[in-house]
């Protein structure tokens, strides 16, 4: 991430500044007039992701982590920890934050950003006033693209809530996998029987797209169809939901599949559910195995803030950004810049498909 601060004798010349060196991706992080002396000028401060964050997210604290299990005291600890933040939040001196610091941090929490997740941010600023938001919202939200060099694993799974997006997003990590990858031997598995619907979904476009489509309605038919498709190059999987009582951890291991380190999971998550939705499902599926986030339906959200809010409890990269129910042109590999328009300025993505280009800006 390249953060930089352009000064003109105007705002038109310093956006031009900008849009010469950072191009048209740049997001425009504060712009600001000033006057000394009788001299005045302007001051535009952009960012550009150029490259993948290099630091991964610290893994959090044991305090912090969802812990395993379901039941009642979750609940109870959710309030705890509601009201120690609550009792917190006057120590948080925001006044120590320069100006543009704590604009960026109250527009965070506009945007639905929890308080945890709100102070730990002001606490990395309150050490550098110069320092941009960007700088620990990048350690603390991490983008991992969804492609060949961040996630070289032979087998990827997507698990979620029902209804998230899972299967198509499934499909159209295939699809993508085989044009960045032409002639590559290509599986894709449905293991949820229960949704006749996504099974013949998949086994349609899988057909169509010469992809080979296999069922698996037990852990031992799982076992082995992946025991027969070692010849091939990528598997893709279509897990069910968790069911009620059970976290994926448990399911994992149920399936035989909790010891392979050549599995990423995946797990799909909309920002259309309520917090106390949302901290439920972070427990239920975060497990050994849970490698990355994918967000789907941001073309229906309101707001972005449980994406820094899942980051900040899980400690997992997002990989890919959904903004559409479409198979063409609607899921994109993460890249942080993205993420950023998304909660500053609530743009979506830009479709890879030149014809979708501005149907989804809101
Ligand atoms: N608007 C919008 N719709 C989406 C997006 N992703 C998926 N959908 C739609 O959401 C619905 C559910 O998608 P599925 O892929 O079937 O979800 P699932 O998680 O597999 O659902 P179950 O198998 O029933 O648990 C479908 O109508 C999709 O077209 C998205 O990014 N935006
Ligand atoms: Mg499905």
């Amino acid at each position: 991430m390249q953060v930089k601060t352009f000064t003109a004798k105007d705002a038109p010349s310093a956006m031009a500044r900008v849009k010469a060196e950072l191009g048209g991706d740049a997001v425009i992080l504060s712009t600001r007039k000033c006057a000394e002396g009788g001299r005045s000028w302007c001051e535009v401060t952009a960012a550009l992701d150029s490259q993948p964050p290099k630091a991964r997210p610290a893994a959090p604290a044991p305090d912090e982590a969802p812990a395993p299990g379901w039941g009642e005291w979750h609940r109870e600890w959710d309030q705890i920890k509601a009201h120690l933040t609550a009792l917190m939040r006057p120590q948080l001196d925001l006044g120590a934050l320069a100006p543009r610091q704590r604009q960026a941090l109250e527009h965070l929490e506009g945007e639905g950003v929890g308080e945890g997740a709100v102070m730990a941010l002001a606490a990395a600023l309150r050490a550098d006033r110069q320092a941009s938001i960007l700088a620990p919202l990048g350690v603390m939200v991490a983008a991992a693209p969804l492609d060949a060099r961040h996630w070289p694993q032979r087998l990827h799974a997507v698990v979620g809530p029902s209804g998230s997006g899972k299967t198509t997003t499934l499909l159209r990590m295939a699809l993508a996998c085989q044009q960045a990858r032409p002639g590559a031997r290509i599986l894709l598995v449905n293991a949820d029987a229960a949704q006749a619907k996504g099974r013949m979904f998949l086994k349609h476009y899988a057909e169509l797209s010469g992809i080979t489509f296999r069922e698996a309605a037990s852990p031992r038919d799982l076992a082995g169809v992946l025991a027969a498709g070692q010849k091939f190059d990528k598997v893709f999987l279509d897990l069910p939901p968790v069911g009620a009582g059970l976290t994926l951890e448990g399911y994992l291991k149920l399936l035989g599949l909790s010891e392979r380190d050549d599995l990423a999971v995946h797990l799909v998550l909309s920002p259309l559910y309520a917090s106390a939705q949302l901290s439920s499902y972070l427990r239920v599926y975060k497990s050994p195995k849970t490698a990355s986030l994918v967000w789907t339906k941001l073309d229906e959200a309101c707001n972005y803030g449980d994406i820094v809010n899942a980051a900040y409890a899980t400690g997992l990269p997002v990989s890919a950004l959904s903004f559409g129910s479409g198979l063409r042109g609607t899921l994109v590999p993460a890249k942080a810049i993205m993420l950023w328009k998304l909660l500053f300025k609530h743009e979506l993505p830009q479709s890879p498909i030149e014809e979708n280009r501005g149907r989804y800006a809101h």
